[in-house]
């Protein structure tokens, strides 16, 4: 009885370590600006679980704070708002792009200028994070 409850533990634990690999982060990219301007992070993040996962957070030994934010027209002023997470469904992916989603990264390390690596870590609904690595591009993303 006590063998088999232990199995079935092991069992969930093995399927949770899965479905944390199947999310996966592609184009990873920091706009630097000048002096401690906060940089902005791009990337595109994959889901090729079964089920809907969300990014609920995200650090950087290279930032501050590393927010969630969201850029919006509203009435012709392009503004940007904190989201508390971002919904990657099932089978799909989501872009952080420039004028919508991004990474807001307050009081940039001198680590983060244009030609460097940084990493950051993203934590996601499930319990589970992953490390990705950054390049940094100057303002114009080159
Ligand atoms: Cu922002």
């Amino acid at each position: 009885m006590r063998f088999s409850l232990y199995s079935l533990l092991t069992i969930a634990a093995l399927v949770t370590a899965a479905e944390a690999a199947s999310v996966t982060v592609s184009d990873a990219w920091f706009r630097a600006l000048p002096g401690k301007l906060p940089a902005a992070g791009y990337f595109s993040v994959t889901n090729a679980g079964r089920g809907p996962v969300a990014l609920t957070g995200a650090q950087s030994p290279g930032c501050g704070m590393l927010m969630l934010h969201m850029t919006h027209n509203m009435g012709g002023m392009m503004q940007m708002m904190a989201v508390e997470q971002v919904e990657v469904p099932a089978g799909g992916h989501v872009a952080f792009a420039p004028g919508g989603y991004h990474l807001m990264c307050t009081e940039p390390a001198a680590a983060l200028k244009p030609g460097a690596n940084v990493p950051v870590t993203l934590r996601f609904s499930d319990g589970s994070q992953l490390n990705a690595i950054f390049a940094v591009r100057t303002a114009t993303g080159r």
